[in-house]
């Protein structure tokens, strides 16, 4: 069975949050779609909004799915959502860095590679 990663595209005002990972090492510095791992009994759009609790202390709504499943890697897929903010102001609680990108700036960031691809949908579909 796979591991199910969950990820925000969190809109704002036309630009998309990215955030820049503290760990693991190999990671750190990278940048992704704020989100985690799917607890054991929850589902994938109550972990997202858990995780963006927890790493930002935002509340999000979420809307509509970016995609099927991505691959992470042998063991691991990731799933995202576009999201909006309902309540509060991101703040890095687990991150290096945040950073709100126009559509200008969408690869200004090396992300991570598992995330680019996401990146590039979202890229073509435009940050509504
Ligand atoms: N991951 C990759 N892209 C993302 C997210 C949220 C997570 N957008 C990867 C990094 C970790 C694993 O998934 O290897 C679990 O993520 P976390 O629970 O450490 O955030
Ligand atoms: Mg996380």
């Amino acid at each position: 069975m796979d591991l199910v990663v969950v990820g925000a595209a969190i809109i704002s005002d036309g630009r998309l949050l990215s955030a820049q990972r503290a760990e693991p090492p190999h990671m750190a510095g990278g940048w992704e779609l704020p989100g985690g791992k799917v607890d054991p009994g929850e589902s994938d759009e109550d972990a997202l909004v858990r995780e963006c609790q927890e790493e930002l202390a935002i509340k999000i709504r979420l809307g509509r799915r970016i995609g099927g499943d991505w691959r992470l890697s042998e063991r691991s897929l990731l799933r995202v959502w576009t999201a909006e903010i309902i309540q509060g102001t991101p703040e890095p609680l687990e991150h290096l860095a945040l950073r709100w990108l126009t559509p200008n700036e969408l690869y200004d960031v090396p992300w991570l590679p598992g995330d680019r691809p996401v990146v590039d949908i979202l890229a073509e579909q435009g940050l509504t």
